[in-house]
């Protein structure tokens, strides 16, 4: 594996939940795989738990993490192809991309879609160039259309918390305030579709995410009729795929409440607004399994950087 940017990358996920897993028995294992080695890691955009997680998986490794906010503190990018540099952008990806690589044996990076350019989204312009300009491993920190290190620490989260050989997961839509993106679900969609489960979504209508994503996945516009018998209930909002980033209604009874989860588990990438996109009866009960899975991305993001290492 050169880079780690999709879901796609993983080859084999039960070897990969099995590796984690042994990570996160001995999480100091491997210090001297990482020694003198440094990751860096860019944000165009916020971060709590991806900023944090992925640089303890760094340290446990022996790495040594250097972070920057590249939106505000770095110079304004500049993506395009021949473009006359007179506006905003100080310096180009080409420079900046190679740059960065003299200092960083892997760069990690986060940069959230635009989602008014559709096309530019799914061409993952920031990732891509990155992928393009960097001559070391990428990893993808969520990016326009991807959150695959979320991905691979739920799909681990569901393994652990299984209790079935083929439990039943929902994927469901809930309300918000803010338009936001596709990228967790997306890359949740896909892992799922690697796991031996069953798997459904439920949106509302207009909510459909990219049929190049769901594929044959059942698509359920009924909440209550898609939660039935539910192992996992897995809860974000994203906006409209079809009328691209926007929000087309603030339907506020998708809110996830106690009597619709029943004895499902509910899981949910964080952050969350609660009382909008799921009441606090559910997240303060004991079916909630988030901090678990907020816990495990250090070991997801520790697997990723463990295999870019082996393989530099
Ligand atoms: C982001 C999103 O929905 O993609 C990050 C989630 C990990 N969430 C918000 O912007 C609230
Ligand atoms: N789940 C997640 O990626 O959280 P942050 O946005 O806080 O990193």
């Amino acid at each position: 594996m050169k880079h780690y940017t999709s879901i796609h990358d993983i080859d084999h996920i039960q070897t990969w939940i099995s590796e984690a897993l042994a990570l996160k028995k001995h999480p100091v294992k491997h210090h001297a795989l990482g020694k003198h080695k440094t990751l860096g890691l860019l944000f165009f955009n916020s971060s709590l738990r991806t900023r944090l997680s992925t640089q303890k998986a760094a340290l446990n490794l022996g790495m040594d993490p250097m972070v920057m906010n590249v939106s505000g503190d770095a110079w304004g990018i500049e993506f395009g192809d021949g473009t006359v540099m007179d506006g905003s952008t100080a310096e180009h990806i080409k420079e900046a991309a190679a740059v960065v690589s003299q200092y960083c044996d892997i760069i990690a990076v986060r940069a959230f879609p635009t989602l008014t350019d559709k096309e530019r989204d799914e061409n993952e312009v920031v990732l891509n160039a990155f992928k393009k300009y960097a001559s070391v491993p990428v990893v993808n920190m969520e990016s326009a259309t991807a959150h695959p290190l979320q991905g691979l620490a739920d799909a681990l989260t569901i393994s652990e918390f299984s209790k079935k050989a083929r439990p039943k997961v929902v994927l469901s839509w809930a309300p918000h305030v803010k338009a936001l993106p596709h990228a967790v679900a997306n890359s949740f969609t896909q892992v799922m579709q690697k796991m031996d489960v069953e798997f459904v979504i439920t949106n509302p209508k207009g909510y459909d995410l990219s049929p190049e994503i769901t594929k044959n996945v059942p698509v359920i516009h009924d909440q209550k009729e898609a939660c039935k018998n539910a192992d996992f209930v897995y809860v974000k909002n994203w906006s409209s795929y079809d009328q691209y980033g926007q929000i087309l209604e603030t339907d506020r009874s998708w809110m996830i409440t106690k009597s619709l989860l029943g004895q499902a588990k509910f899981m949910h990438c964080l952050p969350v607004r609660r009382n909008v996109v799921v009441e606090d009866a559910v997240l303060d009960s004991q079916n909630s399994i988030v901090l678990h899975q907020a816990n495990n991305r250090t070991y997801a993001a520790q697997l990723v950087l463990k295999k870019l290492l082996e393989n530099l």
